[in-house]
């Protein structure tokens, strides 16, 4: 069993629905154990086009999961993919550059996998690459994980998060406490 960390954003469509939808698919899988879950936070969008960036309603619902898994890295991965298009993702026949940016029904990022660093061809790296230069993923991983450590910078999740240089909003959304229920 490994404990692993995955973001998860929405900001097209029901936001809360697909955060709910994404939690309640990963608890369906074989090998996957839901632990906890963040609070949920309105994040500005990163590096978006700048139409996005003045109409709230395209910022972007971000939450982080704990969960703990028996699946390796990639087998992980496409799960969570699989969730991503069974509620509704399609991914743009774009180019990766302009896809990475677009807007999204729901994105599950892993973010850490117990203290393993996986870098693949086929574009799993773990940890995940930006995770330290993003409020959107620190601030929620914080509530889980402050003392987490990185295990490339050798930082935790709460000293990362002190040095951070981000001013992309990410506010605590307007929403009961209790909007999922395991
Ligand atoms: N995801 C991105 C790009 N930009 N911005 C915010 N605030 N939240 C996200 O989840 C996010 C993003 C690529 O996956
Ligand atoms: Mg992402
Ligand atoms: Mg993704």
């Amino acid at each position: 069993m490994t404990r692993v960390f995955l973001s998860i954003g929405s900001n097209l469509g029901n936001r809360v629905e697909h955060l709910r939808g994404a939690l309640y698919g990963l608890m369906a899988v074989n090998g996957i154990r839901l632990l906890d879950v963040s609070r949920l936070y309105e994040t500005e969008p990163w590096e978006s086009t700048p139409g996005q960036i003045v109409n709230r309603a395209c910022w972007f619902l971000n939450c982080v999961a704990a969960i703990e898994t028996t699946l390796a890295p990639d087998v992980l991965l496409d799960r969570v993919q699989q969730i991503e298009s069974d509620l509704g993702r399609v991914r743009s026949t774009a180019s990766p550059e302009a896809a990475r940016y677009e807007p999204r029904t729901l994105d599950i990022d892993i973010l850490l996998y117990g203290e393993q660093v996986v870098s693949a061809p086929d574009d799993l790296h773990i940890p995940h690459l930006l995770m330290h230069e993003r409020g959107f993923v620190l601030r929620p991983l914080a509530d889980l994980a402050p003392d987490v450590e990185h295990p490339i910078l050798y930082q935790t999740i709460r000293e990362l998060l002190e040095t951070l240089e981000d001013d992309h909003q990410v506010v605590p959304a307007d929403l009961p406490r209790h909007w999922f229920q395991p």
